[in-house]
């Protein structure tokens, strides 16, 4: 029902997307946010699952609504377990199920486009002509999106024997089967799709169709008619990523002296703690052993000397700078609540998107850190040296994390995190490398409503409670992220004024 009923909207003639059945091909070729299927294309085992998560997850970082459509996975919903058999051309039962299934899996991608989403990765083999015109027409005429082709081809029988060893072998098909048998079973599978296999091909029909070619891995690639922004941001990404196993890590900087004060921003050197990190991290680095590596810092002061004993080439990049925190730069929390609560207040509700005045939001940084990322898949052992927002989008990137989850991940300060890629994903080691440092971290607060009162606001992440009606000098300040600090809090009871000097903290 719930099918239909989405089907019945979007054929409801005030829908934008099916607005655009009215105006000419060349016309509808032009808009910018025409949706777009990517439909893979390829024989099994040519990292055309790996491509398409990898690819909604770069996606899906930079703001596009991404969603994958496994026809694997609508196949073994009806068919649990299949061996080479099922496979067979010459199987018109079991063909009749395998298009039943792409059918159902493309008709739910295109729903996906024209309720919410702006980019459909359509997941499947997709290896004749006449399936591929299909798919073209269906999208294109049906409904309105532009389809862009993602054909992988390799000849290799190293790597496609290590890539069914890697991800087929686990696959519910060959669940309780032995690994040989299990690899040859899929070999066989392959041979059945061999003698239909018509790659894609520019001398036909398919001339029309937009599409790119990858050939071993990334060794070659051919790229015909790019229609739009997104397809020539899809290529520009497939042309850059690798899959050379190696390892990226990242850390923030050592503990700062503004860390310290609880204090944000700036461009403070390192603390005492910080510079007993430095040596620890330079230490790791060298009992780690690592080919190749290169250390990325940000331009501020704190990473340059966080990676200054570190020997191996490093190179400072602005785009790794921390947040800008505008007019907040230099406070402290319990400053920022108390000076400006409204915009306090704003970012509590909308940490992601919300911009400091004169400064940045986490959407701005994710927009800064493309290059970087782009340049962390092109790149082999690397180490990043950065900042407690900025190895939040890094890692949010990694690991998948969407805009709500990206700004409250736990990033503590002298810890070294390794991402390994794997198949399908990335595994996180996180090595805490044992010097002291405070705790920079604040929780997302359960009351982000935005007339609660100053007192409410600082009473979601003080130890203590603060009565900002009584008139405090001097009181120490206990934060729940374990922290302490020193702070004087105005006779208003709304501001705080006269911040702690490094004196005062005893810190220094
Ligand atoms: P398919 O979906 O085509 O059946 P998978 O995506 O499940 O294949 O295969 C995953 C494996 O493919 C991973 O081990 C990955 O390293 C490898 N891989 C990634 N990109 C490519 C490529 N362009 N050509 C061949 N193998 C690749
Ligand atoms: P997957 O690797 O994603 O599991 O092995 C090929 C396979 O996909 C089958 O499992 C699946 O049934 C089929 O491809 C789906 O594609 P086709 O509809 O093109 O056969
Ligand atoms: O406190 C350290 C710091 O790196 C600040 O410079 C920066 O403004 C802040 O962390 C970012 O964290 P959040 O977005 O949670 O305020």
């Amino acid at each position: 029902l719930n099918y239909w009923r989405k089907r019945r909207s979007f054929l409801d003639p005030d829908n934008p997307i099916m607005n655009r059945r009215r105006l000419s091909q060349a016309c509808r070729d032009r808009l910018v946010r025409t949706p777009t299927i990517i439909a893979m294309a390829g024989l099994p085992a040519r990292g055309k699952t790996y491509i398409s998560r990898k690819l909604a997850r770069y996606l899906q970082w930079i703001g596009i609504k991404t969603k994958v459509f496994n026809v694997g996975e609508y196949r073994r919903a009806v068919k649990s377990h299949a061996d080479k058999n099922f496979f067979d051309p010459d199987n018109a039962e079991a063909m009749a199920v395998l298009n039943q299934c792409a059918q159902k899996a493309l008709e739910d991608a295109c729903n996906y486009l024209a309720d919410e989403g702006e980019v459909a990765i359509f997941d499947a083999t997709n290896i004749t002509r006449e399936r591929r015109r299909a798919i073209h027409d269906f999208c294109t005429q049906t409904y309105c999106f532009r389809v862009f082709f993602v054909e992988s081809i390799c000849d290799s029988s190293e790597i496609i024997e290590a890539n069914i060893k890697e991800v087929k072998l686990k696959s519910p098909d060959y669940k309780d089967v032995a690994q040989e048998e299990a690899v040859a079973d899929f070999l066989l599978r392959i041979e059945q799709y061999e003698k239909r296999y018509e790659p894609i091909d520019d001398k036909t029909d398919e001339n029309l169709f937009s599409f790119i070619k990858i050939f071993n891995c990334g060794e070659r690639f051919l790229v015909h008619k790019i229609g739009g922004h997104i397809q020539s941001r899809v290529v520009y990404f497939l042309m850059n990523i690798h899959v050379t196993p190696r390892t990226i890590y990242l850390t923030r900087h050592g503990e700062s002296e503004l860390n310290v004060q609880q204090r944000i921003g700036g461009d403070p050197p390192l603390s005492i703690n910080g510079k007993a990190y430095a040596d620890a991290l330079a230490n790791y680095v060298a009992h780690e052993n690592i080919p190749d590596l290169i250390v990325w810092t940000s331009q501020m002061q704190r990473t340059i000397q966080s990676a200054a004993k570190i020997n191996a080439p490093k190179e400072q990049w602005k785009a790794l700078n921390e947040i800008n925190a505008g007019i907040c730069e230099g406070l402290t929390y319990v400053e920022i609540a108390t000076r400006y609560p409204e915009e306090f207040s704003a970012r509590d509700q909308a940490k992601y998107h919300y911009r400091y005045p004169g400064g940045e939001s986490y959407q701005d940084l994710v927009a800064r850190l493309e290059p970087v990322i782009m340049e962390l898949e092109r790149a082999e052992n690397v180490l990043v040296v950065c900042h407690q927002a900025v190895a939040r989008c890094i890692l949010a990137y990694f690991l998948n994390k969407d805009a709500d989850d990206l700004p409250y991940t736990k990033v503590p300060l002298h810890t070294v995190i390794k991402l390994t890629p794997m198949a399908y994903g990335c595994l996180m080691e996180c090595i805490p490398l044992g010097a002291e440092a405070v705790n920079t971290h604040r929780e997302k607060p359960k009351n982000c409503r935005p007339d609660r009162t100053v007192s409410e606001a600082l009473n979601e992440f003080l130890e203590e409670p603060i009565d900002t009606n009584k008139v405090r000098t001097k009181s120490e300040i206990v934060y729940k992220s374990g922290g302490t600090k020193i702070e004087t809090i105005d006779i208003d009871g709304n501001r705080v004024s006269d911040y702690a000097t490094e004196s005062d903290t005893g810190f220094m």
